[in-house]
């Protein structure tokens, strides 16, 4: 058969696959978009390998190995029964436990939990560390709710999830809505129906067991993995105008790593609108901005006026200041086609996903089109997961590793999967970071599957 003949086979097989992806996951557009960007960057793979194909690897690792949904009842403070729907999407375990964050808002849903879980899978295949993939989380919105009614939701969700997860089996970590105040309410109450002080959470307080180094270790990993890019392109982070969307843990952090190594963070945002500083933030405003998001809860535009050379702009994403670099921080679809074209117009070189999968598909088509270089999320927001790995690792050890200790090795374990990539790129000059990071994430997990035979 021709080259192009085969082309055409395997195109053929790959439009078949995901048409039994959509009929299988009816209402799930989310998971579907995930795994076509996916299965389009490992089909070759999968096609060269006879033993993959014959193992129906790419219908087995787009299934979950559970979904465990569940209710979780709760009291509000005027006394109101409320009732929520949770899940846990544990998604492969075939290199180690299930390994994956919590989100608590009111978007959530069977679709997103199940695109998490298994970009979870790859992002932790990427690490190098022994983690399988998972997510979960519930449609809990935690927005205006008092700590008191957190705290009871939290304890009813952990009721329910405790019997399912344990240090070497299933090991939660936060994500949306969920960060070290929910960590502690959801460990606390583990620790009580269990009777064990163990590692089955991550992202605890360090008085607790928590690691130095994991509520930044996202927002720092992302621009770890930045300045790897910019040293392949023979550029530093000096000067480089950043446009960060969010204004969360991740956002901030990458903030923070941002300013601290040179660059200029010109944007933040939330779910209301973004603020705009065009000389860059300083660490002062920074400080305020995190008090502000992280401790009092409240909204960026509280901060109109308040913070010399900061604009506050009503009901917009912050994709329209001109920058160098674009870090989407906060959640998935984000940044769009329009946006994308924006960027483009305005100059925009690379784009860092700190969030996961917040660059729509034709907004990559867009970047891919105009050479602009894309760190996908599942290798540039690895940083996060790997130092909930290093945490694991220091709970069963009893021991705990030093701030120094920690940032090092996040900046080896970013560091060696930038490398990965660019040693996947090296395989095939048509290959992205993107398709790097799926194809180097892929083969760990496929060969594990491989061993264990028909399961
Ligand atoms: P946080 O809850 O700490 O912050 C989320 C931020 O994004 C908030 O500023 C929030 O605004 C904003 N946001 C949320 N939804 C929307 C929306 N629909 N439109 C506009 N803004 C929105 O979450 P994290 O920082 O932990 O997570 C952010 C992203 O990073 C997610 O995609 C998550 O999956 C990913 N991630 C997180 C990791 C972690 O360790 N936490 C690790 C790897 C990836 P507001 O303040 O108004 O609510
Ligand atoms: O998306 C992610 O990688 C996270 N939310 C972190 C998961 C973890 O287990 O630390």
């Amino acid at each position: 058969m021709t080259n192009n003949g085969r082309t055409n086979e395997a195109n053929g097989s790959l439009r078949r696959f995901m048409e039994g992806l959509k009929r299988r996951n009816p209402h799930e557009p989310e998971f579907i978009q995930a795994v076509c960007e996916v299965a389009r960057s490992i089909y070759p793979l999968v096609e060269q390998d006879a033993e993959y194909r014959k193992a129906r690897i790419l219908e087995r690792m787009t299934e979950p190995d559970r979904v465990i949904a569940f209710r979780v009842t709760w009291e509000d403070d005027e006394g109101n029964v409320r009732v929520n729907r949770a899940w846990r999407v544990q998604f492969n375990r075939s290199i180690g436990a299930y390994k994956g964050g919590l989100r608590f808002q009111k978007s959530v849903n069977q679709s997103v939990l199940k695109f998490l879980g298994f970009e979870q899978t790859f992002k932790n295949s990427l690490t190098g560390l022994p983690m399988g993939g998972a997510k979960g989380g519930a449609n809990f919105n935690p927005k205006g709710k008092s700590p008191r009614e957190v705290m009871r939701f939290c304890q009813s969700f952990m009721s329910e999830l405790f019997r399912h997860i344990g240090a070497d089996a299933d090991i939660p970590a936060g994500d949306i809505g969920v960060g070290s105040r929910e960590v502690g309410f959801l460990f606390g109450q583990y620790m009580r129906l269990t009777n064990q002080f163990d590692g089955a959470l991550t992202g605890k307080g360090v008085s607790y067991g928590g690691s130095a180094i994991r509520e930044e270790a996202t927002g720092y990993g992302a621009v770890y993995f930045l300045q790897n890019m910019l040293e392949q392109r023979d550029e530093s982070m000096e000067g480089k105008r950043i446009a960060i969307s969010g204004a969360g843990n991740v956002a901030l952090f990458a903030a923070e790593r941002a300013i601290r190594d040179g660059a200029k963070v010109v944007t933040l945002s939330d779910s209301k609108g973004f603020i705009h500083c065009d000389s860059g933030l300083d660490e002062d405003g920074l400080d305020a901005i995190k008090t502000l998001k992280l401790q009092r809860r409240g909204r960026l535009s509280e901060l109109d006026g308040e913070l010399a050379g900061v604009r506050y702009e009503n009901g917009k994403a912050p994709w329209g200041v001109s920058c160098d670099v674009a870090m989407p921080c906060a959640t998935q679809n984000e940044l769009d086609d329009e946006a994308a074209r924006t960027l483009v117009d305005n100059g925009v070189q690379v784009v860092v996903e700190g969030a996961n999968m917040p660059t729509t598909d034709d907004a990559v088509a867009r970047f891919r089109q105009h050479g602009v270089q894309i760190a996908p999320g599942k290798a540039a927001n690895a940083g996060g997961v790997a130092v909930s790995g290093f945490e694991r690792s220091q709970n069963a050890t009893r021991l705990s590793w030093s701030r120094e200790e920690v940032d090092r090795r996040l900046k080896d374990i970013m560091k060696t999967i930038h490398d990965k990539c660019v040693s996947e790129m090296e395989r095939d000059d048509q290959a992205d970071y993107a398709d790097a990071a799926n194809r180097a994430g892929f083969r760990k997990v496929a060969d594990a599957m491989l061993a264990y035979g028909v399961m």
